[in-house]
């Protein structure tokens, strides 16, 4: 059977600034939370390696878009470095900055690749940090003024716009589980960064569109289905309280400009709702977006909980909910997670019949391997298992859009194997593959086999 995709489908890749530019402390750029972490706990990084180099993107940026072009993209994420931009968080515009982003923003557009830019990535800058991060609110007034700035810059040629790529994944990994620097467990707390992100959201995009520039603004969100073990009552609400504390608290904002009403029941019934203002509702309101990312790694499996609660513990999401491993599950055992390709399918689903078919496209995908190199033929590794995986997405991504999903693109992750957090360098997940010691580039077999799904705008499936 040909899957075939709709005409001027996105076909492209994703990355950030803090895990492939490297010269993580030099022309001009300051310090980010990641910087800093690595500097007082190196062992917290898988084999210790920190964030200084990355995929040496500051440097290679020709020859990396270079093989985008040869990947066949029409599309490329990254984004750009706060910190490296505005290296006091507020005030003063490094020139370096500057001419590094125009020089990969107009090397993109001459290779006829659309760049996509997202403007925060994980990366607070050390001195907004420490000004409170996001639970200041001053630090979302600084980061309305970088998100402006940004698009004062280069707004004239980046027509595609994001606020955030997952901004749970701070709130989760920083102040609830000890994933990520600063390393609170503090449900409260927990709280008031996830409503502040989403007020500095509003705020970009309220300003971008004031300036009725002709592009789109967005949000990328991980949407991570909550499947219940069963449809026992209890683990139906058990499921649908994870899906309100992970998905909705950002979902419901960015697309309906209001958080669910359940979401705020639930807060206000455990004493947790953040300090609001009274000019919050509006300003949330004016931060529904153009388009939204969504990316896909694995669904979430909820039961009920089997015990009661240690009421010493902190205040936890999973005093309402243990996660389920389903028996005969099919994992990627070097992350961790599970791989359920139909889960692509029921987000765009959930979408269309519960969010008004937004404008929407699939922002990242991927499978982390580790110690690929022992799957070299040739001199090029043999990711059969990566073409399986990427395929099979795309096979029920196919279903949604015939049944009318407004999804307008697919982007992996990543372009280049490159530096994965806490996980460093163990797990590789690009379509080209990076010697870490000579920092040379060699693309794999699924990079071939994109570069032909994406010139042929789809594929058959013995291809
Ligand atoms: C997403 C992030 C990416 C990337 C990816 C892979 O959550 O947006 O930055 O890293 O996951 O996950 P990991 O790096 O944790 O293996």
């Amino acid at each position: 059977m040909k899957y075939a995709f709709p005409e001027h489908f996105w076909w492209g890749s994703a990355a950030s600034g803090p895990q492939t530019e490297g010269e993580a402390l030099n022309f001009g750029k300051s310090e980010t939370i990641w910087d800093r972490w690595f500097a007082e706990q190196p062992n917290r990084f898988h084999h210790g390696v920190g964030p200084q180099n990355t995929s040496t993107f500051y440097q290679r940026w020709k020859q990396d878009i270079a093989l985008l072009k040869k990947l066949n993209h029409n599309t490329f994420r990254t984004s750009i470095s706060w910190a490296r931009l505005i290296p006091d968080g507020t005030g003063e515009i490094n020139p370096l900055a500057v001419e590094f982003y125009n020089k990969v923003i107009d090397e993109l557009l001459a290779q006829g690749i659309k760049p996509f830019i997202n403007l925060y990535h994980f990366d607070m800058p050390m001195v907004m940090q420490e000004k409170g991060g996001w639970e200041s609110r001053e630090v979302v007034d600084a980061y309305a003024a970088y998100a402006n700035t940004c698009f004062e810059l280069f707004g004239d040629r980046v027509k595609h716009w994001f606020t955030f790529n997952e901004p749970v994944v701070p709130v989760e990994c920083g102040y609830l589980y000890d994933y990520h620097y600063p390393n609170v467990v503090d449900f409260n707390r927990a709280v008031t960064v996830a409503y502040h992100t989403m007020l500095a959201h509003a705020k970009a995009v309220e300003a971008y569109h004031a300036r009725q520039d002709d592009g789109q603004i967005g949000i990328i969100l991980n949407l991570t289905p909550s499947y219940p073990r069963s449809q026992n009552p209890a683990d139906v609400k058990a499921a649908n309280l994870a899906d309100l504390m992970f998905n909705r608290s950002f979902l419901d904002p960015a697309l309906r400009g209001e958080y669910p009403a359940e979401l705020v029941a639930f807060l206000k019934q455990h004493d947790k709702l953040p300090i609001c203002q009274p000019e919050d509702k509006a300003l949330l309101a004016a931060g529904v977006v153009d388009l939204l990312g969504v990316n896909y790694y694995q669904p979430r499996r909820i039961k009920c909980r089997d015990t009661l609660v240690n009421p010493e513990s902190p205040f936890m999401p999973e005093w309402f909910f243990e996660s389920y491993e389903m028996p005969g599950r099919k994992m990627n055992p070097y992350r961790g997670w599970e791989i359920y390709e139909r889960g692509i399918y029921d987000i765009l689903t959930n979408l269309r019949e519960n969010y008004g078919n937004p404008a929407c496209y699939i922002s990242e995908n991927g499978m982390g391997v580790e110690n690929e190199q022992r799957f070299i033929k040739d001199g090029q590794i043999d990711d059969g298992y990566r073409i399986d995986f990427v395929r099979d997405h795309l096979k029920w991504l196919h279903k949604g859009i015939s049944e009318g999903s407004n999804c307008l693109g697919y982007h992996m992750w990543t372009f280049i194997d490159n530096w994965s957090w806490c996980n460093a360098y163990k797990n590789r997940y690009g379509f080209v593959s990076l010697d870490l010691n000579t920092q040379q580039r060699t693309i794999k077999k699924s990079g071939e086999w994109f570069m032909k799904t994406a010139a042929e705008n789809g594929f058959n499936d013995q291809d």
